[in-house]
């Protein structure tokens, strides 16, 4: 049976726009996995650590084979490969070159040590919901509800969404 997973991506080093481009394009790759749809980009204001750059981000949606533990390890291949380096001592929320979360596995829950689901800060981050919302507006949160009502209690955090831009010549 194939599950309906959501993964969430993040940047905010080099040039993370087009970081989030190369991205999608490899997740539209994913083993195991069908891309069902991507979100627009959003410019999005840093939350936790203050000083530091915007973050760019957007949401994708699949249909997968691979269990949540299989697919957290593909993002962090796929991390690794965009240069992320995870020091012991930088701490969770550091810049980065690409993160990818995976937010929703099918209405798993589970809250093991290395992979909890639902995401566990998703719900109160404007920067995952509307990215979400876009492509999923009925979605639900297993356990907390529609994410269209979680988003309306997350006023007050700056996030823009970028127009697509046209394909050069
Ligand atoms: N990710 C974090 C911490 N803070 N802020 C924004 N705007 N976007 C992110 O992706 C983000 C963040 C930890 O992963
Ligand atoms: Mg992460
Ligand atoms: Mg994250």
């Amino acid at each position: 049976m194939m599950q309906r997973a959501y993964i969430a991506l993040g940047a905010n080093l080099g040039n993370p726009a087009a970081t989030l481009n190369d991205a999608i394009d490899a997740l539209v790759c994913l083993r195991g996995s069908v891309f069902l749809a991507m979100s627009s980009l959003y410019r999005t204001a840093p939350v936790g650590l203050k000083r530091q750059p915007d973050f760019i981000n957007a949401v994708v949606a699949v249909k997968t084979h691979l269990t949540p533990g299989e697919m957290l390890d593909e993002l962090f291949a796929l991390e690794a490969r965009f240069g992320r380096r995870r020091d012991p001592g930088s701490g969770k929320n550091a810049p980065r070159t690409l993160d990818l979360d995976l937010l929703l596995h099918g209405d798993a829950v589970q809250s093991d040590p290395g992979l909890t689901l639902p995401h566990p800060r998703m719900h109160e981050r404007a920067f995952v919901l509307a990215p979400l919302l876009e492509i999923a507006p009925e979605v639900e949160i297993p356990g907390l509800g529609r994410a269209a009502e979680l988003l309306a209690r997350c006023a007050g955090q700056r996030i823009h969404r970028l127009e697509p831009r046209a394909v050069e010549a």
